[in-house]
């Protein structure tokens, strides 16, 4: 059942309820990304949670990502999930992954997951130091301690994850993207033959989400568990994992982020004197990243494609990754005038229908729009604040202003809904979604 918005909250008031449902899902050094639906520490969540925790305390923002690279591989890669002591009622749990009984490279404590989730990390630290507070000598300290580790992540993402035909960072279960079930995924994951001898499992999600089509279809589950069997089969070997699993995707949109990522951490670096010689490898890599999206780009529409690397197919799916370019620049600016308003049109963030300005995980002109299930249609508040930041960045003050506004719509609800119907405006999936909470803090606190 779709309702409508529900009544609309002041904007001082709604920062106080972001604020107090981070703390509310705080269990003391990580947030757990919903207090029912996701009661762990999630990668990207965490990077967002900590952008809104920089208002409110800088220090404790600092401590939100120092836990998750408590859960940092030794080749690199930060997991997708560092789960909590306390079991949590989560599937997939540690056990069905098993990362540290297969790999000497997973630390045993804490467990996590064996997938990662987009490097959006670099923007958080950026973002840490630049707020007030942030140039507090301790805030700078902590920073540089996590420097080397975030090194290592950019590092590992560089040598393991990027294609050597295109350069996109290659991803290998559609849980690496964030958008689990986008329609970005629909060929490669047709592809992904589920046997038989599929373990058992019970979808625990269904128990926290009133509707069953607000998530993904048990079809999708099938595969993504699939996938983790092919992981664990491959020991988790990042060489092993390129070469055996059935999944493998160029993924623009992550290629953008790391790019995005990669130039926000080298300002960082700046900041707190790192290595220049490091500075120097993120401003490269983030040059190079930024030349992958613009070869995946079409030059007469400006959408940006992902590459089914088992197939070489170019995928263009009506989701905001086709505006990937904008997250990372591209650096002509009459080219990114045009694409900004591509992306304010009809086809994305102003179609007509919605509730908001915001982009819709699918447009409402692509047949494989679905208005309330997860990635395949609702607006995804820490979207449209990516696009923002991004926007702002690069100097597309009005767009950002109409990109900030139509978000606080979707959000003066006061749910923080994880996501929102992008015709109703209605709250869907989990509600006090941390990340939700988190962008909300930082959309109203006065600059
Ligand atoms: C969603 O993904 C998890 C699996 O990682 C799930 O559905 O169980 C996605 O929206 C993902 O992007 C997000 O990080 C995670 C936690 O909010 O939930």
């Amino acid at each position: 059942m779709v309702v409508g918005a529900g009544a609309r909250r002041a904007l001082p008031d709604l920062r106080d309820g972001a604020a107090a449902v981070l703390r509310a899902n705080d269990r003391g050094s990580a947030t757990v990304a919903a207090p029912r639906l996701y009661p762990h520490q999630w990668s990207w969540d965490a990077a967002f949670v900590a952008i809104g925790l920089a208002h409110l305390s800088p220090e404790r923002a600092c401590t939100e990502l120092e836990h998750l690279l408590t859960g940092q591989w030794r080749t690199g890669m930060i997991p997708h999930i560092v789960y909590s002591a306390e079991s949590g009622d989560y599937f997939p749990d540690a056990a069905r992954w098993a990362c540290a009984d297969l790999t000497d490279a997973a630390p045993g404590v804490p467990a996590t997951s064996g997938v990662t989730q987009p490097p959006i990390h670099g923007i958080a630290i950026e973002r840490i130091l630049r707020t007030p507070g942030g140039e507090r000598a301790a805030v700078r300290d902590r920073v540089g301690r996590m420097w080397p580790p975030l090194m290592a992540w950019h590092r590992w993402l560089a040598t393991a994850r990027r294609s050597p035909i295109t350069g996109l960072v290659t991803i290998v279960h559609g849980w690496e993207s964030g958008m689990d079930n986008s329609p970005r995924f629909d060929e490669p994951y047709s592809r992904v033959k589920v046997p038989g001898s599929l373990p058992a499992y019970r979808r625990v999600d269904r128990d926290h989400v009133a509707e069953a089509g607000e998530r993904p279809s048990n079809e999708d589950y099938d595969r993504y568990l699939w996938l983790i069997e092919e992981l664990k089969a491959a020991r988790y070997d990042d060489a092993e994992v390129m070469a055996s699993v059935s999944f493998r995707v160029g993924d623009v949109f992550m290629t953008a982020v790391l790019a995005a990522a990669s130039e926000a951490l080298a300002a960082a670096g700046t900041l707190i004197d790192a290595p220049a010689a490091d500075v120097d490898w993120l401003t490269a890599q983030a040059a190079s990243l930024r030349a992958a999206v613009g070869a995946a780009t079409d030059p007469a529409t400006g959408d940006s494609a992902d590459v089914d690397e088992r197939t070489g197919h170019h995928l263009v799916a009506a989701s905001p990754a086709r505006f990937a370019a904008l997250l990372c620049g591209t650096g002509s600016s009459e080219t990114e005038t045009q694409l900004v308003d591509r992306f304010l049109g009809d086809d994305c963030c102003g179609h007509p229908a919605l509730f908001a300005v915001g982009p819709p995980s699918t447009s409402p002109a692509s047949p494989a729009f679905e208005p309330t299930r997860y990635w395949r249609g609702p607006v995804w508040p820490v979207v449209s604040w990516l696009f923002w930041w991004a926007l702002d960045r690069h100097g597309h003050t009005d767009a950002a202003a109409q990109l900030r506004a139509g978000g606080l719509s979707y959000l003066a609800d006061g749910s923080f809904a994880e996501y929102y119907h992008p015709f109703t405006g209605a709250a869907l999936g989990s509600r006090d979604q941390s990340w939700t909470a988190a962008v909300t803090v930082d959309w109203l606190t006065p600059t």
